[in-house]
């Protein structure tokens, strides 16, 4: 019933949405492995967190890049931290260099979509919407802009942290840990700019699997620290998009965690269980000085493709608790992985009518093109033209076919009114696109046709991106 109300409300558009009483700050935000601090008042605020989706490449591991789509600029993204009964005021902006639409599903909001639908927005372009944070515990947040799988895969993901109306009890050191798998067309290191596979993602067939988005976040120089005698907790998520990780730091054993990040808490745990999509906070003191290392314990993952930390701890030594010789070194990576991922893929089937291509196009259309054109074709104002009754599409069908294999830029003029972006080439085969050019020019009020899979070859042999600056 009230989740009822409060979509109501969300879709309602007008802010501040719920009470409009209460003191206004601004979120204390920041960057991973850093938590903000801890949350002192003891009376509920509207809370204004401002985000931004930025599409950029960062290393992946040493020699091997990844363009990466973070909020805030970093995998995992900016964390959050508010307090029970705390309305938020979500900004999320789109930097205007992106290349694709982006949104926001928070876990921690009782509405639908968790917001998606109210943030959704186009590359240039900012959404507002508020929510009251109901209930307490460690939650992730992602994008969840359609193909969703790969706004994850690229690392749209991060935590926000609902303290109880009690607080947190207080601990020397708070982290912010995050294990994401990533999947590139070339295996495990090797090197260059690495572009996202899609069959390796659906077939969960991981390249890399890091902590804090790429191999080495949290080793070195940049491992966690702590000295002996204090309590360490760690807020620990899991993006996914597909493993669940068995969380572990060799040598310590939790001494208290949050299951999934809710309010049951388990006590000397040695191994916590984090689905894709969910988190856990574990704490634990540490007695002895030496490198403690924080691993995915499906241990492959540890060792071959990235899931590992260190947590640094310095201090005097403590014999009566831990007396063994220490060996350093002993948990460095051990290279590369032996993967067969080249396995013959069976033939996908062909669509042998018309009616079959429109089926098959409509599943094409909605993992490649919804994101940006909509559900219903009719595309976003000054960023995504419609592919609804669209001029442009019916005049010319050779040209759809060349946006669709080679992109589109400079401006185009589609039912009287100017695009400058850009669509990207979209990497799809000879029958993807014939199916989902067959379903859009029989859909929302084009004037039919039917494109076959042999056009599409002869276009991609001759044809060239188009747009290239002329209104046609
Ligand atoms: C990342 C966003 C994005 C995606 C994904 C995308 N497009 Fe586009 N599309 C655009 C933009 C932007 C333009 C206009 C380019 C310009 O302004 O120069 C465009 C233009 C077009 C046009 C010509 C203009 C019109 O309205 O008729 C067609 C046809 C088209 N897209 C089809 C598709 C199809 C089919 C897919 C999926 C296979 C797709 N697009 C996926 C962004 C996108
Ligand atoms: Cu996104």
């Amino acid at each position: 019933m009230y989740s009822v109300l409060l979509g109501i409300l969300l879709s309602a558009a007008a802010f501040p949405v719920l009470a409009a009483s209460l003191p206004i700050e601004q979120a204390a935000l920041t960057s991973p492995p850093l938590v903000p601090p801890a949350i002192t008042r003891d009376y509920s605020a509207h809370v204004v967190v401002q985000f931004e989706t930025v599409e950029k490449v960062m290393r992946m591991t040493d020699g091997v890049y990844y363009t990466f789509w973070t909020f805030g600029g970093t995998v995992p993204g900016t964390f959050i931290r508010v307090r029970q009964g705390d309305e938020v005021e979500f900004q999320l902006s789109n930097h205007p260099d992106s290349s694709m639409p982006h949104n926001i599903d928070l876990h921690a909001v009782t509405g639908p979509g968790g917001g998606a639908a109210s943030s959704f927005t186009a590359p240039g372009h900012s959404s507002t919407f508020s929510f009251t944070a109901l209930n307490p515990g460690l939650y992730v947040y992602h994008c969840a802009t359609a193909p969703v799988g790969m706004h994850v895969a690229n690392g749209m993901y991060g935590l926000i942290l609902v303290e109880p109306e009690e607080g947190m009890t207080p601990v020397d050191r708070e982290y912010y840990v995050m294990q994401g798998d990533f999947y590139t067309k070339g295996s495990h290191g090797e090197p260059g700019l690495q572009p996202f596979d899609m069959e390796k993602a659906i077939s969960e067939q991981a390249d890399y699997v890091v902590f804090n988005g790429s191999v080495g976040a949290l080793t070195g120089e940049h491992a966690l620290k702590a000295e002996v005698g204090e309590t360490v907790r760690l807020y620990v998520g899991n993006g996914g998009p597909n493993l669940v990780s068995s969380f572990h730091v060799i040598g310590e054993i939790f001494d208290r965690v949050n299951i999934e990040g809710g309010t049951a808490i388990n006590k000397h745990v040695q191994t916590t269980l984090i689905p894709a999509g969910s988190a856990a906070i574990v704490e634990f003191g540490v007695d002895v000085p030496g490198d403690f290392i924080l691993v995915d314990h499906s241990i492959f993952r540890a060792f071959n493709k990235g899931a590992l930390g260190v947590l640094a701890v310095t201090g005097p030594e403590n014999t009566s608790i831990y007396s063994g010789k220490q060996t350093e070194g002993i948990y460095q990576p051990e290279g590369s992985t032996i993967q067969d991922v080249s396995a013959e893929a069976p033939a996908p089937v062909k669509a042998s009518s018309r009616d079959e291509q429109m089926r098959f196009g409509q599943r094409v259309y909605a993992s490649n093109c919804q994101a940006c054109h909509q559900a219903d074709g009719s595309g976003i104002p000054a960023a995504f033209p419609p592919l609804a009754n669209s001029d442009y599409l019916n005049a010319n069908h050779n040209r759809a076919i060349d946006a669709v294999l080679h992109g589109v830029n400079g401006t185009i003029v589609v039912n009287g009114i100017p695009y400058t972006s850009q669509m990207p080439s979209l990497r799809l085969d000879d029958e993807d696109v014939a199916n989902v050019l067959t379903f859009v020019l029989n859909s929302w009020d084009n004037k039919g046709g039917q494109i076959s899979p042999d056009e599409v070859a002869v276009r991609r042999k001759e044809g060239s991106a188009v747009g290239s600056g002329t209104a046609h």
